[in-house]
């Protein structure tokens, strides 16, 4: 009599165990698929087609001598208007014969093109470009030569 209840209670001990197992796996599903998966799905940003391909380009050159504290013209121009649209595709071209960089003062990232600001140097010769597609304010320098500054002001198409 006593040797059956032990192996009664153990064997509903085994199946609370595999109900409670059931559960929070079922659970790591849903709390996963609510809070990892469809998160992503919905925020993958839908951006316009015209904002993905805007119909011009803004242009800043590093102009030759930026490496000297004594000049005062580096990034040109140095204060860019942006039009989400219309010339939100950015392109630093370095004219100089001294590498720069294009790096923000604060971190900034867009949702869309990722962190702004060059991987390393630019070369010269070479260029760095960044897709903008939300609005934005962002002062930038380079780093070798802190004196460089340039800012940029992102804002929607003002139709
Ligand atoms: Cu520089």
């Amino acid at each position: 009599m006593n040797k059956f209840k032990i192996v009664s209670a153990s064997t509903s001990h085994a199946y609370g165990i595999g109900v409670i197992a059931i559960i929070v796996g079922v659970s790591v599903v849903v709390v996963y698929y609510t809070s990892f998966y469809l998160p992503e799905s919905l925020a993958k940003p839908s951006v316009s087609e015209e904002v993905l391909d805007p119909v011009k380009t803004t242009t800043i050159e590093m102009i030759e001598g930026s490496a000297s504290s004594d000049q005062q013209d580096n990034f040109v121009p140095k204060l860019v208007n942006i039009q989400l649209g219309i010339d939100n595709l950015v392109i630093w071209k370095n004219v100089d014969t001294t590498a720069h960089t294009v790096t923000p003062d604060r971190r900034a990232e867009d949702s869309y093109s990722g962190v702004f600001g060059s991987q390393g140097v630019i070369k010269p010769g070479y260029d760095y470009e960044f897709l903008f597609t939300e609005e934005t304010e962002i002062e930038y320098h380079c780093e070798p030569h802190p004196w460089m500054k340039g800012k940029i002001i992102v804002t929607k198409a003002r139709f």
